[in-house]
């Protein structure tokens, strides 16, 4: 089956929920409401990552997330913590978060695998090649499956090589990060090189900004909720393990779809 992960960003400024979620209470109210639509993981963030975006505080960023992870895994839920900063994601696995989601891949944080290695929590290892700032400067590539592919290969050994075992390491190509819509395009029909690497996919396409040439830049929200629905079943499709929505209820009916297309056992 594949996993659903919703998005809970509290923060003013996040890529595509921007400002719905700005505080811990509304942040928290939104993860229950999350939970209760089919949602697996909640992943909690309080920086955003939106192209052009600036850093946060580490102490503001904690503000915002320590409260909502502390009352989600007091109810029994499974949390991951989206966060570039080791002392962010040891505060967070402290306060119960089972995954640390680096979008950075330990690039941003140098101290971020070594920091996860002491904790029990996986850790998912995104694509990365520099801050957002000024990712699309390196969005150059020649092969692009196996170019992230091989990067990722790459920050894998790092992660273990700091002692972060080899099964709690989970990958994501970065869909957006670092890649035109085009080559973000590419990298999804380019799945198979991923998925390849042994590790469980994640895949983030939720309302990002690559749907825009297939949808028109005046698409409203919910007309890219249901574009990535479409590609959460594609991902599962190709092997991807778990999808990274904001529309968990529209994925979750998707991809129940799917499995009734499939048959029950293939799920
Ligand atoms: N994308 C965003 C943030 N975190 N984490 C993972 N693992 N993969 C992604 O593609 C990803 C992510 C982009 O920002 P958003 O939270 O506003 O969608």
């Amino acid at each position: 089956m594949t996993a659903i992960w919703g998005i809970v960003n509290v923060t003013p400024d996040s890529f595509s929920d921007g400002g719905d979620h700005p505080d811990p209470t509304t942040g928290l109210a939104h993860a229950r409401a999350l939970r209760a639509a089919g949602a697996h993981v909640l992943d909690i963030g309080g920086e955003s990552t939106r192209p052009g975006s600036e850093r946060v505080p580490l102490a503001v960023e904690r503000a915002r997330v320590l409260p909502v992870i502390e009352a989600l895994v007091a109810e029994g839920a499974v949390v991951s913590i989206d966060t570039m900063n080791a002392d962010t994601a040891v505060a967070a696995v402290a306060a119960g978060a089972r995954y640390v989601n680096d979008v950075a891949g330990g690039l941003a944080d140098p101290d971020m695998f070594a920091a996860v290695a002491e904790t029990a929590a996986a850790i998912v290892i995104g694509h990365w090649r520099g801050p957002s700032a000024d990712m699309y400067a390196r969005a150059e590539y020649d092969q692009i499956g196996r170019e992230v592919a091989q990067e990722l290969a790459d920050r894998v050994a790092a992660a273990v090589a700091a002692g972060i075992s080899t099964e709690r390491i989970v990958i994501d190509p970065g869909i957006g990060f670092a890649k035109t819509a085009e080559q973000s395009w590419e990298l999804l029909r380019d799945l198979a090189e991923i998925v390849a690497l042994g590790h469980p996919v994640l895949i983030g396409t939720s309302r990002k900004r690559f749907l825009t040439p297939v949808l028109g830049e005046d698409a409203s929200r919910e007309r890219r909720d249901l574009a990535t629905a479409v590609t959460s079943v594609l991902a599962a499709d190709a092997g991807a393990w778990a999808v990274r929505v904001h529309d968990v209820g529209a994925t979750r009916d998707a991809l129940a779809v799917r499995t009734a297309w499939q048959g029950d056992e293939r799920g």
